[in-house]
């Protein structure tokens, strides 16, 4: 019998499903996009681990009404687990069959309605509507391939046979925490926002980091959602009631004071933490234990800033791997361990971190501080996340790292910092109104190569901006020329973070994803970036996207694309 949802507004989708299960939907798995209640413990994802180095799964995505007018959507393995996390080790092959059960209505039909496009062929449909769908891995090195990721030509419609996607993690895959998404052109951001998004592990981390060896691990996928009470006054206990502004996407605007109402709410592990009082979640740990925490931030624009306070002081946090790479990986004679008291998360990026559990009686909290979006940006205030008890019985997490496995074998190539690149390349980030006359109208959203006219990014047209060659490495210098806070994203590759706001930053380790800062009307330069590119790996040939990964923004045309010519095809620009 189909659980009905307690919560009022879902009164509607507790019907039909009721009716469904009435009915005898058994083609569909149980599942039903419920959500924990505010103030709930945080549930653990269920694992599906590869066995014989094989892990073969079917994920049913499917949407139904949310609160608000706002729609849910969540993905189902056929055991019924949702979003479940995938576990894999380097080398193993995954064959995961995407299920499309997505409707323009968002309700969980019994029966999948084929759509006028259930004819076209998946791989070079191109499709981009509200119930297309794909999937991307993020941070994986998988070629951008039809059934790999390829994220443009891809796109599988309700009614579709199961679409397969069939891929080994590469050998030499960092270990840690990657994940997947929806990446239709146009419509991530609602997907995503919807809750569409699950952990990819590939295990070893303990292999780069001995540290961890042996630890008991707890993923936290971080998500934001549009605002259960939208209409609410800021809670009483803020210090601040700072004016209420809207942002060019309609969000709440960032008003500076780290309080207030915020764009969107979040949700750990989909445990909702609603504006204005943010009731935080549950974590029951044992007073003092050591956890490997792997932290997602899944969200559709919200930044996250962590930290763990015991009372009100902000503990040391044991960062090993940030984007799903080890922070030693320069060189296995560095320390596995930075020890920070915050970690800043753009959306898409991942941390995995030590996390000490507080001594018994003394309370404690996971917070995300606020993040200084830009005059531009949104808001993202200080709030709590979830409430942590050390409790001396405390169930242990599902899941722990192996004691003993033999150390990663050394990087076939060179470390990236030591290799002088073939190019320097010149991006910006820019954002115009679209009737320039009209403060009104939309925003236009761009990412520009330096001397190319800015243009929203159009995926019908598959022309490349930047061609390069395999094998080569080319430094990138992303500017931002607009006034608020942008998240440049590459698929297929990581790269490293040379310079910050023209600084040089000296990091042993990759990123997939990392903060270009606002332009604050100011200075004499833009603010920037400057990114070693690494295109060597031959898993990275073919065409695939750069974007910022603030899904509105990546919807509004902040894209565009890189082609990887074959090591030995023709000369390139
Ligand atoms: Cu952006």
């Amino acid at each position: 019998m189909t659980k009905c949802p307690r919560h009022i507004q879902a009164k509607l989708t507790c019907l039909l499903l009721c009716l469904n299960a009435a009915a005898g939907a058994h083609a569909m798995p149980a599942a039903s996009c419920t959500r924990p209640e505010p103030g709930a413990p945080v549930p653990e994802p269920e694992d599906l681990r590869s066995h014989d180095g094989v892990l073969e799964l079917e994920l049913t995505i499917r949407n139904v009404p949310g609160p608000n007018g706002s729609t849910r959507y969540c993905y189902s393995a056929a055991n019924g687990a949702e979003s479940p996390t995938l576990r894999l080790h380097p080398g193993d092959l995954l064959v995961l069959k995407l299920r499309n059960a997505l409707s323009v209505e968002g309700r969980a039909a019994s029966h999948v309605h084929a759509g006028p496009l259930a004819g076209a062929d998946p791989c070079i449909s191109g499709a981009m509507t509200a119930t297309s769908t794909n999937l991307h891995f993020h941070g994986l090195t998988v070629p951008p391939r039809c059934h790999q990721d390829e994220v443009f030509r891809t796109s599988v419609q309700p009614g579709n046979s199961p679409f397969e996607y069939r891929f080994r993690i590469p050998q030499d895959e960092p270990p840690g925490l990657y994940w997947y998404h929806p990446h239709i052109h146009g419509f991530s951001s609602v997907q995503v926002q919807g809750g569409a998004s699950g952990a990819l592990i590939v295990e070893g981390l303990e292999r780069a980091v001995h540290e961890v060896a042996g630890l008991p691990e707890r993923v936290l996928v971080i998500r934001d959602q549009s605002l259960l009470n939208p209409d609410a006054p800021p809670s009483k206990s803020e210090p601040v009631v700072p004016r209420m502004l809207i942002d060019r996407d309609g969000d709440s605007a960032n008003n500076g004071t780290g309080f207030g109402r915020p764009a969107k709410d979040l949700s750990l592990n989909f445990v909702p933490v609603p504006y204005p009082d943010y009731p935080p979640a549950t974590i029951r740990m044992r007073p003092g234990e050591r956890q490997l925490w792997r932290v997602l931030n899944a969200s559709s624009v919200t930044y996250l800033n962590l930290a763990l306070l015991f009372g009100r002081a902000p503990q040391q946090l044991g960062i090993v791997a940030l984007d799903g790479v080890p922070v030693n990986s320069a060189g296995a004679t560095l320390p596995g361990v930075q020890w920070r008291d915050h970690i800043g998360l753009p959306p898409g990026a991942r941390a995995e971190f030590i996390a000490t559990g507080p001594p018994a009686g003394v309370p404690a909290l996971l917070v995300t501080r606020t993040v200084d979006t830009g005059q531009g940006g949104e808001n993202d205030p200080n709030r709590a996340l979830a409430t942590i008890s050390a409790v001396a019985d405390a169930p242990e997490p599902r899941s722990a790292l192996p004691t003993a496995t033999p150390p990663l074998p050394a990087p076939a190539r060179p470390w990236l910092g030591s290799v002088t690149p073939t190019r320097v390349r010149r991006l910006y980030f820019s954002e115009t109104l679209s009737d320039p006359n009209n403060p009104n109208s939309a925003t236009a959203f761009f990412i520009t190569v330096d001397g190319q006219e800015p243009a929203p990014f159009d995926p019908a047209s598959g022309v490349p901006n930047i061609v390069v060659k395999q094998g080569d490495v080319e430094d990138w210098i992303i500017e931002n020329r607009s006034t608020e806070l942008h998240d440049f994203h590459i698929h297929q590759l990581h790269f490293l973070l040379l310079d910050y706001l023209g600084m040089p930053v000296d990091e042993p380790f990759l990123r997939d994803t990392v903060n270009v800062p606002y332009y604050n009307g100011r200075t004499l330069q833009y603010p920037s970036v400057r990114l070693r590119m690494d295109f060597r790996d031959p898993h990275s040939v073919g065409t695939f996207p750069y974007h910022c990964h603030l899904l509105e923004h990546e919807d509004g045309g902040m894209m565009g694309l890189v082609r990887v010519e074959p090591a030995d095809g023709p000369a390139v620009r």
